[in-house]
């Protein structure tokens, strides 16, 4: 296992362009990674997970980094989280709000410190996302609740948000990090391949098209493995009329 660490603990976390593209890096490497199963993500120090976009980096059209152009990096960090063929445990203590309050959702599961902090901020600075953070909010809380929490802004605890689906399992604080490590090795007991597909099926079900080429690169990959799949490249390497015949057409 992994983990990957907001580290702007004076601004409760918010990320900036730069700390995106650092996390996304962070991301495909564990991707790459063969020996890493599970990743965790949350942030340093117990203030905060995540408090969202660095509002005092904001400018017309997105956050602004060296380069000076702005960018709204973090929505495809979340597409990169939730495509990982790997689970990602978001480990939250403090507040996790605004598009952190997201990032958080769109980790496959959620254990929380109970000093957690969880909601939308977004409409109080003059923003939202439209997107992942109201589909899958939806999904997780029903559409009442995702109303209440995208239209008043309030701020809910650990237990709430526990209560509210948004959250796995609340702990005390000096136990978080514990926690999460029996999550994760719980799952790290198990089939990689299968943690795998499931997480493409559970995303499938939701996902429409980008749920069935997830589904469908699984598929892929296992055949891929298989003879009767190393058949028909060795035959065509071999100048030779493949033979399919010897594979049984299972009921
Ligand atoms: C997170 C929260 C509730 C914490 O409150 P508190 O009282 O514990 O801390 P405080 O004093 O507000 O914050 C400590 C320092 O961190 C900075 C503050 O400005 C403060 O700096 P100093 O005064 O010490 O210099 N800070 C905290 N959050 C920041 C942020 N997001 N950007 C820049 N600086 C931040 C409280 O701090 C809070 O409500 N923060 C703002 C949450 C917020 O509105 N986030 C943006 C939502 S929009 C978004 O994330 C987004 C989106 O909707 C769509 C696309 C992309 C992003």
């Amino acid at each position: 296992m992994v983990q990957i660490t907001i580290n702007r603990p004076h601004k409760r976390n918010a990320f900036t362009p730069r700390t995106v593209t650092e996390m996304s890096k962070c991301f495909t490497d564990a991707r790459e990674d063969p020996d890493i199963g599970v990743v965790i993500l949350t942030g340093a120090g117990t203030m905060a997970f995540c408090s969202g976009g660095d509002q005092s980096v904001r400018q017309i059209g997105g956050y602004a980094g060296a380069d000076g152009v702005p960018r709204l990096n973090v929505l495809d960090l979340q597409q990169q989280i939730r495509h990982l063929p790997k689970p990602v445990i978001a480990m939250v203590a403090g507040y996790a709000v605004g598009g952190g309050h997201i990032l958080h959702m769109m980790c496959d599961m959620t254990i929380s410190a109970d000093n957690g902090v969880f909601g939308q901020t977004g409409p109080r600075v003059g923003s939202f996302d439209a997107g992942y953070g109201v589909a899958q909010m939806i999904r997780l809380v029903g559409q009442k609740r995702a109303r209440e929490i995208w239209f008043m802004c309030r701020l809910y605890s650990a237990e709430e948000a526990f209560r509210m689906g948004l959250v796995n399992k609340v702990v005390p604080l000096e136990k978080l990090e514990e926690e999460t490590l029996v999550w994760c090795r719980e799952i790290l007991r198990n089939s990689p391949t299968a943690i795998r597909v499931l997480k493409a099926a559970l995303n499938a079900t939701e996902d429409g098209q980008s749920g069935l080429w997830e589904l469908g690169h699984n598929a892929t990959l296992l055949f891929y493995q298989s003879e009767e799949g190393n058949e028909g490249r060795q035959a065509f390497m071999e100048k030779r009329p493949p033979n399919f015949s010897q594979f049984k057409r299972w009921p």
